[in-house]
């Protein structure tokens, strides 16, 4: 498979981020002994005015106010800001890297224990590797569960009905996309990482490609950003394009370029829009000029991530 590399792809960005040691937020258990109901309430209400803003506190100093991003054009980073705006945290900011520096941020603070606050989603591997939650958001701020999507030029079925075929029948679960991810992060190429996945589910496979005829050398581009999960579901539907004797390239590009190039006609489909939240301004900009072929995986999520061993539940407690 070709892998073209534009200008449009971001270069992980060192982030530089200095982080301190971390330092010894309160536990946040209420001890209050049991009294009349009234006192209860107070007691509960001092205890986690108090701990919620020590714990939030120390953080907010330790990470300098920093929540660690990945690339500008993400929706991910539109909904980190909004989440900013919603819990009033003027002082705190996103900074924008790459998935591949946010990661590596995270594998070094979690190796350490030091606290860090990164902007997350699932499916990715990074919940297989480490002990990580998703900060509650009450305010909605990411939205609720999101589902990835299919779009393709508005002229493949005609031109091209048998790959317009497969797309539209892409399906597969989260688990899938995990196992993927997994062996591109233990060092496996993303090409033979997804030929391995695609000989191991066969079954899986053959429903995409059931009643598809076999070409002889059309072109496919599909377009994708380097996240790791769409790394993973783009190289996978790649693979099985080509083993039904397409030429397939995949273009890594900037979120809003990805939905361009498919609406423009100058690429021929993506497998990486997640909705309805995070690409929303996306489809609201480009969906007139798509082909939707509907959801390809259900349950995805966004929002904020750390690691288990810190002392927060909830956006809110970074108030
Ligand atoms: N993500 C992964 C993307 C969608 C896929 C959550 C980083 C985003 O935020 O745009």
């Amino acid at each position: 498979m070709n892998f073209k590399s534009k200008a449009g792809l971001i270069a992980g960005m060192s982030l530089g981020l200095v982080v301190a040691g971390c330092g010894d937020a309160e536990n946040n258990e209420n001890n209050a002994p049991e009294n009349d109901n009234a006192n209860n309430v107070n007691n509960e209400e001092n205890n986690n005015a108090d701990n919620g803003e020590e714990a939030a506190g120390d953080y907010g100093e330790e990470l300098d106010y920093t929540i660690t991003g990945i690339d500008a054009g993400a929706g991910i980073m539109s909904g980190a800001e909004q989440a900013l705006e919603d819990y009033g945290l003027e002082d705190w900011s996103v900074q924008a890297s790459s998935d591949a520096a946010m990661t590596q941020a995270l594998a070094d603070a979690y190796e350490n224990e030091e606290p860090i606050i990164v902007t997350g989603w699932t499916p990715h591997w990074k919940f297989s590797d480490f002990d990580l939650k998703f900060l509650e958001d009450p305010e909605l701020s990411f939205g609720e569960a999101e589902d990835i999507e299919t779009f393709v030029r508005q002229d493949l079925q005609d031109d091209e009905p048998e790959a317009y075929e497969v797309l539209d029948n892409f399906n597969w679960e989260g688990e899938h996309m995990n196992e993927v991810m997994l062996e591109i992060n233990e060092g496996a190429d993303e090409d033979e990482a997804a030929r391995n996945w695609v000989e191991e589910n066969e079954d899986l496979v053959s429903e995409w490609t059931d009643g598809v005829d076999e070409v002889d050398g059309g072109e496919i581009e599909l377009v994708l950003v380097a996240w790791d999960s769409e790394i993973a579901s783009t190289n996978v539907v790649g693979a099985v394009l080509e083993d039904i004797g397409y030429d397939v390239t995949l273009t890594p590009l900037e979120a809003n370029q990805m939905f361009q190039a498919v609406a423009d006609g100058q690429a021929d489909g993506m497998v990486a829009a997640w909705l309805p939240t995070t690409h929303d301004h996306l489809v609201e900009d480009f969906g007139d000029d798509l082909d939707s072929l509907g959801v390809n995986l259900e349950g995805a999520q966004t929002g904020l991530v750390v690691p288990e061993y810190m002392d927060i539940d909830s956006i809110e407690d970074l108030q």
